[in-house]
């Protein structure tokens, strides 16, 4: 695979950008080698500056889940920029797309419009301390929900990938009121519930978790933290930036009918350009500013353009069959790599939930991040480097999730699987 141009435009950008890059798992750290600079994408491709193409399963890490540059999305936007790109006032749209996610996520009853995953989350933690007037928080091991400071305790995504702990810059104190449990650990979040219900304003749990690469949620698991949270008067946070109208229209609460007090969505609602959101019940969102005390702003927050992309993109996904057609083709894919990795002898543990896939090289079970960790990184790190010679793109660590879009052909699968085939077996 031809490589110059990348690697020209790498060493120049290491020297302008910390690593090389604006966000670390990009950098193949993990993986090895040097990132590939993206020059377009269109469907189910990416096209990179060497001229080479691949069939692409990051999708932006997530928010493409109509694929790349889909015609309506990219019609309406280009339209919306010729009357302007940010006015800080009020608009039409962002009416239009906050009414369309309350209809999809009943349990938003209001839904307040910011510009990332990692604003959606600090700000719905905020108004879990506000509203219950309590500081402790509870968070799982290996979920990642952005990069606030008290959130960064024993998170995936890029902490994973970088075998990152603790995260220097983040103050003892800005931690100690956060408290960390395995995920899919009911028992020690029970013990954790009784030594700290007093103090503890919030759980929040990415309800598939996607950033340990992806791990469902044990049977009961998250009725059970709902449980346990109502009987305290703890607050219950989905995080659902990557699960909200990725495994189902109404989000992972629709699909294991779990409800949340405050959820956090991203990625897919601002249809590949800068969007985050966070809401609930209408008796808590009213604490927020200016309907009430507990403070929150931002210059691009319902920015015409990216409230235009996932409007457009949310219509699309109302279309009936589009998350039976997502599943179907996922669980093709998924069987696919199982089979082939069975053949060849390579342990594996395919997950899946809906079009979210992952793959550990492991004999498993993977239930947590313990177990996630255990898997063979250096097998990944062979997996990715050799399925991207033979033009298909997974994501450059481990611990990040897979992800498909409608814009994948069967012919798509059929590729990967016969590349996977021929990988494993070399392995
Ligand atoms: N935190 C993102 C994946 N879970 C990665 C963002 C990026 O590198 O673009």
């Amino acid at each position: 695979m031809k490589t110059t141009r990348s690697k020209q435009l790498f060493a120049e950008a290491l020297r302008y950008i910390p690593g090389g890059v604006n966000s670390p798992v990009r950098a193949f750290r993990s993986v090895g080698g040097q990132p590939l600079f993206i020059k377009r994408a269109k469907g189910s491709r990416l096209y990179d500056v060497d001229g080479n193409s691949f069939i692409d399963y990051v999708l932006s890490w997530g928010p493409m889940i109509l694929g790349h540059a889909p015609a309506p999305v990219i019609k309406a936007i280009t339209r919306a920029a010729a009357n302007g790109t940010s006015y800080g006032a009020p608009t039409e749209q962002e009416v239009r797309l906050a009414q369309m996610i309350t209809e999809a996520v009943p349990s938003m009853q209001e839904v307040r419009l910011v510009s990332s995953g990692t604003e959606a989350v600090m700000s719905a933690v905020r108004l879990a301390r506000g509203f219950t007037n309590r500081d402790a928080i509870l968070k799982f091991e290996g979920c990642y929900h952005g990069h606030t400071d008290y959130l960064l305790a024993k998170a995936g995504s890029g902490l994973a990938t970088l075998s990152i702990p603790d995260c220097p810059g983040v103050p003892d104190d800005f931690t100690r009121h956060t408290l960390t449990a395995p995920y899919n650990d009911i028992a020690t979040v029970q013990r954790l519930i009784q030594a700290h219900h007093e103090d503890l304003a919030c759980v929040i749990v990415e309800p598939i978790a996607g950033n340990m690469g992806v791990v469902p949620p044990r049977d009961d698991f998250l009725a059970n933290l709902r449980e346990l949270t109502r009987a305290h008067g703890i607050l219950l946070i989905f995080d659902e930036v990557i699960t909200g109208f990725r495994v189902h229209y109404g989000g992972a609460q629709a699909l294991y009918g779990v409800t949340p007090d405050l959820t956090c969505l991203g990625k897919i609602i601002g249809g590949g350009l800068p969007v985050g959101a966070y809401g609930g019940a209408r008796e808590i969102m009213r604490l927020v500013a200016p309907a009430g005390p507990v403070y929150q702003a931002g210059t691009l927050s319902g920015n015409p353009l990216a409230v235009t992309a996932g409007i457009e993109t949310l219509k699309r996904l109302k279309t009936p069959g589009v998350y039976r057609k997502l599943d179907e083709r996922a669980a093709a894919l998924a069987e696919g790599l199982r089979e082939a990795a069975k053949k060849a002898g390579v342990p594996l543990i395919q997950t899946r939930v809906g079009s979210m896939l992952g793959a550990f090289f492991t004999k498993g079970p993977v239930v947590d991040y313990a177990s996630a960790k255990q898997s063979d990184t250096k097998a990944y790190a062979k997996f990715f480097h050799r399925m991207l010679n033979k033009g298909v793109y997974f994501a450059p660590s481990q611990f990040e999730a897979a992800f498909l879009s409608t814009a994948h052909t069967p012919s798509d699968i059929e590729e990967t699987i016969k590349s996977a085939r021929a990988v494993f077996k070399s392995l």
